[in-house]
């Protein structure tokens, strides 16, 4: 076994085990490796070069947040599963083990290979019968953020959580180079309330939406230092397209699935949207402290235990409606008169988070689903959760007096300014 390090010639054999602790501690990558916040990434050994990749398609349980635990299936104990991390350049060898009660197959979604190595059941390949192993192997011939996911049963198997980055590093990096680089896999499920199983074949009236099969506030905040470059790459296999919108900044979409983007056609924007189907990256300099919101703008998708087609309710005095439907129909949960955003605190059915919350520092914060706070900070030793953003005085809106609220102008009269 022998390790080939970038720009070096040297060539050095050393035991499996030598291999693996150089790896894991071993500093001098030509890239900043990628965080995929609540989930990790996949470490490899080296044979001859080529880079050894175990994944094991299996049943997971995952905690979407405290008081929703899901039986979902995915890889290596993960939904979703390990990113994997090599650079264009690479032999990557993937086994790729069924402990699924199904047969399955993977499919590296965007990456350039031969035929045969596609993985698609039926078509390029035999399904991966329960209980084998498949080898997959193909020299990596481009960069960028791809996914891997399964190609049999497509419908079952992605909806129950199998799904993954697949992450090519340039040969050299990007200039300018990032200091962070984050991976988000966006997903959505509908668990029936009171239920522990996603059920795959619900197409439209999903109820949890997720940020790496983890919904806020059980989603790890994006920790940056003051003035940091930062990627975030969003990756897509749901029944929807997201629109992720980033607070506080604007930033560049510097990569889709297919390249990357070329700077003089780098979109500038706050919010990008991610089809099914795709990855997008973009990067931003983050140059402004606090704690900022990033989320899907489709309002529904920043809700948790969501019901659907309910009447909406929005100014309508409610009285006891709620109390007789419950008696017809256990864990029914009405709209409340002035909104959603006052419902953080009611109950529900047992494994099932309603609406979402969390105490912020001014109250609670009515956003569950595809939520997370990218959180900028001057001065931060470590990447840790540095709680709550302290504003500098005078910084935060709030109440005045009513002698301080300006008079609006009478109907007919003319603003101030205007002739
Ligand atoms: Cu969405």
């Amino acid at each position: 076994m022998t390790r080939r390090k970038p720009g070096l010639l040297t060539i050095a054999a050393f035991s499996a085990v030598t291999l693996s602790v150089l790896h894991a501690e071993e500093p001098k990558q030509n890239y900043v490796p990628v965080v995929t916040p609540n989930g990790s990434t996949l470490p490899y050994t080296l044979d001859n070069g080529v880079k050894v990749f175990h994944l094991t398609a299996e049943p997971v349980k995952r905690e979407f947040a405290p008081g929703l635990s899901v039986e979902c299936w995915g890889y290596n104990g993960q939904t979703p599963g390990p990113t994997l991390e090599a650079v264009e350049g690479d032999r990557v060898r993937i086994y790729v083990t069924n402990k699924l009660k199904a047969p399955t197959s993977v499919h590296w979604h965007g990456i350039f290979l031969p035929n045969g190595m596609d993985g698609v059941s039926g078509l390029t390949q035999k399904p991966i019968q329960p209980g084998e192993t498949f080898k997959y192997e193909f020299t990596l011939k481009q960069h960028g953020t791809f996914m891997y996911h399964p190609h049999y049963d497509e419908m079952t198997q992605m909806g129950m959580g199998m799904e993954g980055f697949f992450i090519i590093h340039p040969k050299e990096p990007h200039k300018p180079e990032v200091d962070r680089d984050f991976a988000i896999f966006l997903a959505e499920w509908y668990i029936p309330p009171g239920g522990t199983k996603p059920d795959p074949s619900v197409m439209v009236d999903f109820n949890y939406f997720t940020f790496n099969s983890k919904v806020f506030p059980a989603t790890a905040p994006l920790v940056a230092k003051k003035g940091q470059r930062v990627r975030i790459r969003l990756a897509n296999l749901s029944m929807d397209n997201h629109p992720i919108h980033l607070h506080g900044f604007t930033f560049k979409i510097t990569g889709t699935t297919g390249a990357r983007v070329p700077e003089n056609r780098q979109a500038e924007d706050d919010t990008v949207d991610v089809p099914p189907g795709s990855t997008r990256d973009f990067e931003f300099v983050a140059d402004e402290p606090g704690d900022w919101a990033f989320h899907c703008h489709k309002t529904h998708h920043t809700m948790s235990g969501m019901g659907h087609g309910l009447s909406n309710v929005l100014d309508v005095k409610l009285g006891d409606t709620a109390k007789k439907i419950k008696t017809l129909l256990p864990g029914y949960m009405e709209m409340g008169g002035n909104g959603m955003g006052e419902m953080m605190d009611m109950g529900g059915p047992k494994n099932m988070i309603t609406v979402g919350g969390i105490q912020g520092p001014f109250g609670t914060v009515d956003m569950g689903g595809m939520f997370t706070i990218v959180k900028v900070r001057d001065g931060i030793g470590s990447y840790e959760d540095p709680g709550w953003y302290k504003h500098p005085e005078g910084t935060v809106a709030g109440p005045v007096s009513e002698s301080e609220v300006p008079k609006d102008p009478a109907p007919g009269e003319k603003p101030a300014g205007h002739e």
